[in-house]
């Protein structure tokens, strides 16, 4: 079968924030991740800074405002910091950018070359949901630390010795509520992706979730990207704090995929990070220890820093939330460690949900 819209992976996560120097402290200080490129006014870009992080494959853009009235400044009003681009790199930007405006993708920037004495870079830019965007990149003929228009940039603190994650591992987003199954569709129609088995559905929303969640991926399943809407139940839902104080759908959280979780979450705690608690309950629990069988970790280790383990048909995973990771309860990270395991954690879904909850009434949003 011919994949109609091939993906490498992706290519970059970029937030719109209102301080990005600061941003690009937090990220480098607290995520650990390394400063290697910049644009702002001293580069000849007037009204907006740029901060570009790496932890080995992921990047991030940190974009910000100088000066009141540009585009940035007014997404940073009205949504808080947030993601307003997540980036795929392509091999053929024209082709992905042709087939997916064919499929009724609402274009945003067409196929264009931008170049510089690096070489060239291939973009193009399609809509998705809120104000979200997939920018197309081909930078396959390129050299520069990043785009044209940024200059090289030196850490901002040491980079810790071992980094704490080394790859995207997928980007969740959060729609309105009954309209899940339209973007499910989107991604579908528009780049080919598939539904994943896992899935969060009206069984599990009205016993616990309040939301409904499904998976669609790209054909390797490099880039997979749940879409959450919130279901209808008792309780407020966590993903109608988000849609309130995000003020419409966006990217709910980025999971980063790391290869020690334990030693990734001792010195992001220590440098400040918060983790969502689990309870003792959690690894107390005879059918937990039953479900999970050796994992790498004793199981004490894990409850001393609050992970989560789940196990499937293909392997187990480990994986941990942090809270909100700015002043509005709106974008969190997840770490992961995968040793085999495909899915999302569906055995610790009760367990991270009340977590969840517990902060939402912390916050009167319950
Ligand atoms: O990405 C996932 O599917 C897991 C579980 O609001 C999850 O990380 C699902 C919905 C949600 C928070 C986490
Ligand atoms: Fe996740």
């Amino acid at each position: 079968m011919s994949d109609v819209f091939p993906v490498n992976g992706m290519d970059s996560v970029v937030f719109a924030v209102g301080n990005a120097k600061q941003a690009a402290h937090y990220y480098s200080s607290a995520f650990g991740m390394r400063l290697v490129a910049y644009k702002g006014p001293e580069t000849g870009s007037r009204d907006e800074v740029a901060y570009v992080l790496t932890s080995g494959g992921a990047r991030f853009e940190l974009r910000g405002p100088v000066r009141a009235g540009t585009d940035i400044a007014r997404h940073v009003a009205e949504h808080g910091d947030g993601v307003i681009d997540l980036a795929l790199d392509v091999p053929d930007v024209e082709a992905a950018y042709a087939h997916a405006v064919a499929a009724g993708a609402r274009g945003l920037a067409e196929p264009h070359v931008v170049e510089d004495d690096h070489g060239k870079v291939v973009t193009a830019a399609l809509a998705t949901y809120g104000e979200t965007r997939h920018t197309l990149v081909d930078r396959s003929n390129y050299s520069g630390p990043y785009l044209p228009g940024y200059v090289a940039a030196e850490p901002i603190v040491a980079p810790p010795a071992k980094r704490f994650f080394q790859a995207v591992d997928h980007c969740v987003g959060n729609v309105e509520l009954g309209r899940m199954d339209e973007w499910v569709e989107f991604y579908q129609r528009v780049m080919g992706f598939t539904n994943m088995a896992e899935f969060i559905g009206d069984d599990i929303a009205t016993e616990y979730s309040a939301l409904m969640s499904k998976v669609v991926a790209n054909g390797t399943r490099k880039v997979k990207f749940p879409l959450n809407e919130p279901a209808v139940s008792r309780k407020k839902s966590q993903i109608d704090e988000y849609l309130e104080f995000y003020g419409g759908p966006g990217v709910q959280h980025i999971a980063l995929a790391t290869n020690d979780i334990v030693r990734t979450v001792r010195e992001m705690r220590a440098a400040g990070v918060e983790f969502l608690d689990t309870p003792d309950s959690y690894y107390d629990d005879p059918a937990l220890r039953a479900r999970i069988g050796e994992v790498r970790v004793p199981v004490e280790d894990l409850k001393r820093d609050r992970i989560l383990v789940d196990r499937d048909e293909d392997g187990y995973l480990l994986q941990i939330f942090t809270k909100p990771v700015q002043d509005r309860p709106t974008v969190f990270f997840e770490f992961i460690e995968r040793h085999g395991s495909l899915g999302f954690g569906k055995g610790n879904f009760k367990a991270l949900f009340e977590a969840i909850e517990r902060e939402q009434a912390r916050r009167g949003n319950l």
